[in-house]
């Protein structure tokens, strides 16, 4: 097998943007300096028995490598998540030979790097054990100084398959239970995930499949070098209030070999440069600098909210025996503060982020994997995703703590995107282990996350994991009174006294947060546990009801911050149809049930559907199915919106104590496979509904309509900081069965505050629909818009029904035809829409073709209109018309 052998010599760039942590590109030859040999490649990969052989990428998993070669075919494709389950039972031995040129192999230590192994193995050289892992999150060194030959160097890394693993682990902890023991039998997993540290969803989730991998899944090479070599180079700005100015702390983490001295200069091009003196002695060293900006800089700010200005902030070091080091990063400047502190007239403390001394309102959704074999996520994939989060005005993602830390990639993107992250550990719906040598990878790994993450500015809070302080309080796992304080106590010890207290050792710039749900300071005050860590006036929630109609928001917790809620529905079939054949297109099929994780979740959804829709009952069974997909995104959208309007709503109001809602990120922004769940982007980044109205319920300037106690109440909400919009309300009704609007009404000028939320129309409902005469409840639906006193539109339409569209009187099928021209510019395509009665949630599905519209699921209330379509790769008007179906909600029964 060829490895190339990049003689990396003493020239070390660093480029933060597309490589986090790899030190890679530039080449200065060197006979002093640090040689790279790439192992990445092609490997070879045998199973236990040797009964299956083939050669393997490296990166990569053993999925993977069979699906590439021909062994099996798609793991998502119908059942195979069960018929692969074998090929997780196995272990499995990756084994590759490199060649180190005597020059190389003379010096004076060599080192293997895995940057990451899935996650049980014990791996060799040339015969000899060098070590084990068994942590996917951390990165692993390998001293392998005199090991080496020149030629025909054999690596073999032996992997355990994880589920026998996390049985036998959990088997030899006889003292006590660590629950859960299994996944609950709908999500057809794996057990004991929480012994072992790996992606906890990896063995089945209520949204994904059981696939816990094995494999090679991050690069490997082997670093030869003479004096020292840089293991990772951190920027961290900080504001000095006492001096009014900026000071970045760099941090050098080094392996040094012989005792060297040497100069760092650290620069930011045309605003600043410093030199420090360098002095090191041999073995691991860590050296910090304060590196003074004295200099005005432009601040980083949240999307909508300001720029996202990145500095390059530039290090050499030279060394007295003339060998030199250069490294780059990006850095920005922002400061973050989590505000829990008493608010008048409200029991309980504030929970909200400033920025730059701003409250910011933190609008977006939760990041799960995006693909269950990690080795296949491209940058194209995030790049989509993260794109479309932007599109759909989010400023915030939380990175959930039952996948994986996120590429490097992911973090330099949202600090260019402006979306600020919340970063979990990675722990989820469990209690964990704490024997020692649990506690010792956890402790590396969190040590090793927060150095690699810390230089990002998107990062704005750490959090210690996701919802195992509610699975204590609220008791998830049957634990008695008396066994409690044993699990409280390995709670703390795990979250409090090892992950907090490294995250604090190694960044003091960030807030960090024991858990999600959390009480925050209450909760720490309570013993790190509280009682209830869903209580409304403290910290954050996760709320979830799937029964109650959702259309009632009396019934939705007043919270500080919404950091998760939401409702399921189903991918499109286009997305489904790549792994199912017609015969599983009916809702009570295998595969409707088989692909369905959560409990009930089918049922859930038609249920909360027909609360207020007449559930499709086409005779033609593909038809009835799609129109089935159709409803569960209506519902869904529909659900979110009146949630998270609600939120938005609740920013500056107090009601019974409660409210100054400041966070809303529902659950969840990205599918992991192609099957139902709560996600508003579909697997392969189709947006569904919910993500098309994301766009419009989180807009800077927001008209929310909602009815209390027989009065239509109108609403605008604003996320500017000082900027005081005058803003008439302009509100029309429409009937069902006519063009023309039926009445129309106007506000007085009202000046909307800013960073809150303004009552700007009141009026009772009977009197509303008395003044305009032939409308009912059941015939008429609202529509409104904020407006400027000269007429110039300042918040996107919004609507309001005032009974549910299943009791629509006088809704007709619209009959909706389309033609599409090509806009000429950009792959961007104009639909013209013609129908003949009004139309509700009217939605363009153009199948396959990847793209997204400006507008899709609207309310349709003139004869015609146009629609952009923007492709994300060439396409033409012919095959946009061949693909596009149009569906509104008269259309599916
Ligand atoms: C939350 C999450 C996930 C889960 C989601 C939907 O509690 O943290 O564990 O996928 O609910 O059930």
């Amino acid at each position: 097998m060829n490895h190339a052998v990049l003689s990396f010599a003493c020239f070390y760039l660093l480029e933060a943007l597309f490589l986090d942590s790899v030190f890679a590109s530039e080449v200065k030859s060197h006979s002093l300096g640090v040689d790279i040999i790439s192992l990445n490649g092609k490997w070879q990969l045998l199973n236990s028995n040797s009964s299956v052989s083939l050669s393997a990428e490296v990166p990569g998993c053993v999925h993977t490598a069979l699906q590439r070669q021909g062994f099996i075919s798609d793991p998502y494709y119908r059942f195979n998540d069960l018929a692969y389950r074998w090929i997780s039972l196995d272990n499995w031995t990756y084994t590759t030979s490199f060649s180190v040129p005597t020059h190389v192999r003379e010096k004076e230590k060599a080192v293997l790097v895995f940057e990451g192994v899935d996650t049980i193995s014990t791996i060799s050289l040339n015969g000899v054990t060098i070590g084990k892992t068994d942590n996917m999150f951390r990165r692993y060194d390998f001293e392998v100084t005199g090991l080496l030959k020149d030629k025909e160097n054999i690596l073999q890394v032996w992997i355990m398959s994880a589920v026998t693993y996390a049985s036998q682990k959990s088997n030899a902890h006889t003292e006590y239970r660590v629950p859960p023991d299994c996944p609950p039998p709908v999500q057809k997993g794996e057990c004991h995930v929480n012994f072992i540290r790996k992606a906890q969803s990896s063995f089945s989730w209520d949204w994904g499949p059981s696939f816990p991998t094995l494999g090679i899944w991050k690069g490997v090479q082997l670093e030869v070098f003479n004096t020292l070599r840089v293991l990772s180079f951190t920027t961290v700005p900080k504001y000095d209030s006492a001096h009014s100015s900026w000071n970045v702390d760099v941090e050098l983490f080094l392996d040094v070999v012989v005792a060297s001295k040497g100069l760092v200069l650290l620069s930011i091009p045309l605003l600043h440069s410093e030199e420090f003196q360098l002095s090191l002695s041999p073995g691991q060293s860590r050296k910090s600098f304060v590196f003074q900006v004295n200099q005005s800089v432009s601040l980083w700010w949240p999307f909508g909210h300001g720029e996202q200005p990145l500095y390059d902030l530039k290090m050499d070091m030279n060394l007295e025996g003339g060998e030199t080091f250069n490294a780059q990063r990006k850095v920005a400047f922002r400061t973050v503060e989590l505000i829990q502190e008493p608010i008048p007239s409200s029991p309980g403390l504030s929970f909200y982020f400033r920025i730059n001394g701003k409250p910011i309102f933190l609008k977006g959704s939760n990041w799960i994997p995006v693909h269950a074999f990690q080795d296949q996520v491209t940058t194209d994939m995030i790049t989509i995703l993260l794109q479309s989060a932007q599109k759909a005005n989010m400023n915030a993602l939380r990175v959930w703590g039952g996948g994986v830390y996120e590429q490097g990639i992911f973090y330099s993107l949202c600090d260019m995107y402006g979306i600020m992250i919340w970063q979990d550990f990675m722990f989820a719906c469990a209690l964990y282990p704490t024997e020692k040598d649990f506690i010792q990878t956890v402790r590396e790994e969190v040590t090793q996350q927060v150095r690699r993450l810390k230089s990002h500015p998107s990062v704005v809070i750490w959090s210690g994991n996701n919802e195992n302080e509610a699975a204590i309080a609220t008791d998830w796992f049957n634990i008695t009174v008396a066994e409690r304080p044993l699990y409280v106590k390995d709670y703390v010890k795990l979250y409090v006294e090892n992950i907090r207290d490294i995250v604090l050792q190694e960044d003091s710039t960030r807030p960090f947060l024991v858990s999600s749900p959390t009480n925050g300071v209450e909760s720490e005050k309570e013993g790190w546990v509280a009682q209830d860590p869903y209580d409304p006036h403290y910290g954050d929630t996760h709320y979830y009801s799937y029964y109650k109609d959702c259309w009632d928001w009396t019934a939705f917790p007043r919270t500080r911050f919404a950091s998760e809620y939401g409702f399921q529905s189903w991918p499109s079939l286009s997305t489904l149809s790549k792994v199912s054949v017609s015969s599983d297109w009916d809702f009570s099929s295998n595969f409707s049930s088989h692909r369905q994780h959560h409990e009930d979740g089918n049922q859930q959804m038609l249920k909360q559907a027909e609360l207020h829709y007449i559930l499709p009952n086409s005779t033609d069974p593909v038809q009835k199915y799609r129109d089935t997909i159709y409803i569960t995104q209506v519902m869904q959208a529909q659900c979110v919106k009146i949630q998270t309007e609600f939120y938005r709503r609740s920013r500056s109001d107090i009601v019974e104590g409660k409210g100054h809602t400041m966070g809303t990120l529902y659950w969840q922004l990205n599918d992991i496979w192609q099957g139902p769940s709560w996600s508003s982007v579909e697997f392969g980044g189709k947006w569904k509904m919910l993500h098309y109205w994301a766009t419009d319920f989180y807009a800077p300037i927001l008209s929310m309509g909602v009815e209390d106690k027989g009065d239509l109440l109108m609403y605008a909400v604003s996320d500017s900081h000082s900027e005081q919009h005058n803003v008439k309300a302009k509100v029309k009704l429409y009937s069902w069965s006519s063009f023309d609007a039926v009445c129309s009404f106007e506000s007085n000028v009202t000046t909307i505050k800013a960073g809150g939320s303004t009552l700007v129309f009141q009026k009772p409902i009977s009197a509303l629909l008395t003044q305009c005469g032939n409308c009912t409840r059941r015939s008429c639906i609202v529509t409104f818009h904020l407006s400027s006193p000269e007429g110039q539109m300042i918040s996107p339409h919004n609507h309001i029904f005032l009974s549910s569209p299943r009791h629509a009187e006088g809704l007709q099928k619209p009959n909706i035809t389309f033609t599409v021209k090509d806009a000429g510019i950009m792959q961007n395509f104009v639909v013209t829409l013609y129908c003949s009665f009004p139309a509700v949630y009217v939605w363009l599905d153009v199948d396959d073709i990847p793209g997204d519209f400006n507008v899709n699921g609207f309310l349709m209330l003139s004869k015609n209109s146009s629609v952009t379509f923007g492709a994300w790769r060439p396409t033409t008007a012919e095959e946009i018309t061949a693909n596009l179906h149009i569906t509104s909600l008269r259309d599916v029964y």
